[in-house]
């Protein structure tokens, strides 16, 4: 992959300096102004490369889904690698947690021999099986509890004002449990599972020497190539690891696992939840280029600047159309729409211009013809008002006021959406 040394240092400090990033600042060049948003026209979602029109689920099924899929793999994410390689489950031992409400145990996924990513599992005492949601963190599973049984990574971590060997520190224990209001995620009903994204994939540009990349390679090959896998689809294919865990968990209802992340995390679970159809529901909050945003408006983050900043992010083929969105063969509508007739949330925030509010509606709203032809209303172009969720049976969205950031309000919105949707099944 190209080796780009830019803005990154300055876009890496906003976004990942613990919970205090505010990533909406004006930055020059960047268009913030929707009477500026270019004329667009969207890749028509039900027209087949051969022209041939989606008239049904089957033709959607067998057809369209399958052509998007690969347009998405050979020109964004990347294609994950057509190798198996030994991936096995080590799990600690477990201990009671939140005033022995709930119970806790952390499992180790061995990828080859020499990599591995914990998983911080915490499951509501209950008689029944548990739905779950399961999503990356940025800095380390200890810093989503302050519960000191939680280990700290030995992987990188990225420096900050306070970390400055990229080693994780017990001093940053619980700082991120605004982002994971475990109380209110068991007290609902539901388990949670949590893995540091760096376990799986060091989040910069070394050329994938780090990672999991590198057990993949041909004999000779040194880096992916131009259609392979880039860091998201390292990470979206390892929460389909840690689903296969989850799978064999008896506590947990399998067939109701939500996949949820926040800004490039957020990218990474539509990644995931659109190649791997065990998701139940997908979760993307807040991901704006890449994730869910529109990229032909041209608004906030663009192709170009978020290929620049993050090189390792995208397959190297995405950056061919750095200069001209309306050249990609898709758009972030037909992302959301592999999804279906499964469950999907996307969510905004009003001060995350940089990441598109109006962009990451469309994309939901745009996906309708889809989610229609499996029966379910079409959502409005129209944006809802701030603070006000709108919902369909299978698609739900908001825009919640404020900074770039998953909080409470959010994650209330994901418990009740999935909870009503678990009470109709
Ligand atoms: C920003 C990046 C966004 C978003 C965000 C984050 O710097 O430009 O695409 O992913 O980081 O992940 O916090």
């Amino acid at each position: 992959m190209l080796k780009r040394i830019s803005l990154l240092f300055f876009t890496s400090l906003l976004a990942m300096n613990f919970n205090s990033e505010d990533v909406s600042a004006q930055r020059p060049g960047i268009n913030q102004d929707e009477s500026k948003v270019p004329i667009y026209e969207l890749p028509r979602l039900l027209e087949c490369i051969d022209g041939s029109m989606v008239e049904s689920t089957k033709d959607w099924e067998s057809k369209r889904r399958p052509e998007l899929l690969s347009l998405f793999s050979d020109h964004v994410y990347g294609n994950f690698p057509n190798k198996d390689i030994s991936v096995t489950f080590e799990v600690g031992e477990s201990w009671e947690a939140l005033n022995g409400r709930a119970i806790r145990k952390q499992i180790k996924l061995k990828f080859g021999k020499s990599q591995s990513a914990t998983v911080l599992l915490t499951l509501p005492k209950s008689s029944e099986a548990v739905p779950c949601f399961v999503g990356y963190n940025f800095h380390g599973n200890h810093t989503t509890t302050d519960d000191p049984k939680v280990s700290i990574p030995t992987s990188w971590v990225r420096n900050n004002e306070d970390i400055k060997n990229n080693q994780a520190r017990e001093a940053d224990r619980g700082k991120s449990a605004s982002r994971w209001p475990y109380e209110a995620i068991i007290s609902r009903g539901f388990g949670v599972a949590t893995i540091y994204y760096g376990d799986v994939d060091p989040d910069f540009d070394d050329q994938f020497k780090n990672g999991i990349h590198p057990l993949f390679y041909k004999p000779e090959q040194t880096q992916p190539t131009k259609d392979q896998w880039g860091s998201i689809g390292a990470w979206a294919w390892a929460l389909s690891r840690t689903l296969d865990y989850l799978e064999t968990e008896k506590e947990i209802d399998s067939k109701r696992v939500a996949v949820i992340g926040h800004s490039r995390l957020g990218k990474t679970s539509l990644w995931a939840g659109a190649t791997d159809e065990r998701f139940w529901l997908t979760v993307s909050n807040n991901s704006g280029c890449g994730g869910a945003a529109l990229h032909r408006r041209k608004f906030g983050e663009t192709v170009k600047v978020i290929n620049t900043n993050f090189p390792h992010w995208f397959c190297d083929q995405f950056a061919t159309y750095n200069d001209d969105e309306n050249s990609i063969p898709v758009d972030q509508h037909q992302l959301i729409s592999l999804i279906a007739p499964r469950l999907v949330y996307v969510a905004s925030a009003s001060k995350d211009l940089w990441a598109d509010p109006k962009g990451e509606y469309l994309s939901l709203a745009k996906s309708n013809p889809v989610f229609e032809l499996y029966g379910d209303k079409p959502l409005k172009d129209q944006m809802p008002e701030i603070d006000t969720p709108a919902f369909t049976e299978s698609r739900g969205y908001h825009i919640r006021s404020g900074k770039h950031d998953i909080t409470s309000f959010d994650w209330k919105q994901y418990l009740e959406f999935a909870t009503q949707r678990l009470n109709k099944e």
